[in-house]
């Protein structure tokens, strides 16, 4: 694994970001930091399952795809960029744990806040462009990748997840070579990572170096079993998991937090403050978002336009601050399938994934 001066050396690009405990390197920014369009390269989430892989030298690096295809090929970043057309999409990337700190009882997993998430510009070129070069047979139904990261204890790849191929096919699907226009940090999978707007992260393969076309789901490093899948019925925590009961996570659910003001700030009775924040889906366009003070009297919020499918949306609205000592403001966003964040606390589910449960925060009133 890696010595403390290299995550020191990781550490000191992600300023104000809080460093999990876990052996691979983790981080997540306070949400204050999170209150921009395009989250600030510096203060972006990290999510290692394992180590980071050296820096390559970009002009070393290959992508294969092999499997079920007619023509087998290697491709260097130059055959990327010059064979096929770039592309930019602006996506959320959001981890499946996003938030897992808030189910009780707590789960296995990393302890993350609200802090997994980040929007950002992707340029690279799209995935299927280069799967079609390489003659998708019949029986192609699924994409695996194979990366370079080893888990911590050295021993296999860290993670090695895929998509179904209609997610790889889909046009907003990158092999991302930028973010936020800069050249992909190592911590975020320089030279090369798949962007899969919408699915959770984990299917955002970093350091991509070999794609598997597959006649078959993947069955890598963290495919299988209860890792990334929501079980479909209820599960009573301590009970005995059974994997057949579980599914895929395919796509993050509404959500919203508030970057505007930070928890805990104090006001006054009276005082007008700007609640302001981000709300977006994985499944289906943001439809709006409501803001509870105290959990009643529902004010909606002003929505920016929605520019961009996979990119989030800004929510401002403005509160009167009540008499009393503090006041619970909570942003609740919907999406066009009709569905709601939770209030409260979201559905227990037995690895922590997927917590949407409507962003609170208390603001303390001064007299
Ligand atoms: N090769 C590789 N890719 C990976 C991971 C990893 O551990 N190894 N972690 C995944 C997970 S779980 C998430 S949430 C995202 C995080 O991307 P980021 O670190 O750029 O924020 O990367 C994904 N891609
Ligand atoms: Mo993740």
């Amino acid at each position: 694994m890696h010595a403390p001066s290299v995550f020191d050396a990781f550490r000191a690009t992600k300023p104000g970001c809080k460093v999990l405990p876990d052996g691979a390197f983790n981080c997540e920014p306070e949400l204050a930091r999170l209150d921009a369009p395009l989250t600030p390269l510096d203060a972006f989430f990290v999510r290692n399952n394992g180590d980071v892989p050296v820096d390559a030298d970009p002009k070393d690096w290959t992508l294969d795809v092999d499997g079920v295809v007619d023509e087998p090929a290697r491709f260097t970043l130059d055959d990327l960029r010059t064979r096929f057309e770039a592309v930019s999409v602006t996506a959320v990337l959001e981890c499946a744990g996003n938030n897992r700190r808030a189910f009780d009882p707590p789960t296995d997993g990393l302890p993350w806040g609200r802090g997994a998430v980040g929007c950002a510009r992707w340029t690279g070129v799209r995935l299927a462009d280069v799967l079609r070069c390489c003659g998708l047979r019949r029986e192609a139904l699924y994409i695996g990748h194979h990366p370079p990261d080893r888990a911590v204890d050295g021993r296999g790849p860290a993670l090695s997840r895929g998509l179904p191929l209609a997610k790889a096919l889909a046009p907003d699907t990158l092999v991302a070579f930028s973010m936020n226009d800069a050249p992909l940090g190592r911590l975020h999978g320089a030279p090369l990572r798949i962007v899969a707007p919408g699915f959770p992260g984990s299917a955002w393969q970093k350091w991509l170096s070999r794609i598997e076309v597959r006649d078959r789901l993947h069955d890598g490093v963290k495919m299988n079993g209860t890792d990334y899948r929501l079980p479909r019925r209820g599960y009573e925590p301590g009970e005995p998991l059974d994997p057949a009961d579980f599914d895929v996570i395919e796509s993050m659910p509404v959500n919203a937090m508030i970057t505007t003001p930070v928890d805990a700030v104090h006001v006054r009775a009276g005082d007008r403050v700007v609640v302001a924040g981000y709300a977006w889906s994985g499944r289906a366009p943001v439809t709006g978002v409501e803001i509870l003070l105290d959990g009643s009297t529902p004010l909606v919020a002003e929505m920016e336009s929605a520019a961009e499918r996979w990119g989030w949306r800004r929510f401002r609205a403005e509160i009167v601050v009540p008499d009393g000592d503090r006041v619970a403001v909570t942003a609740r966003a919907s999406d066009a399938t009709g569905e709601r964040q939770p209030l409260g606390t979201a559905p227990w589910n037995p690895r922590g994934y997927c917590n949407n449960t409507a962003h609170e925060i208390t603001l303390s009133i001064a007299r």
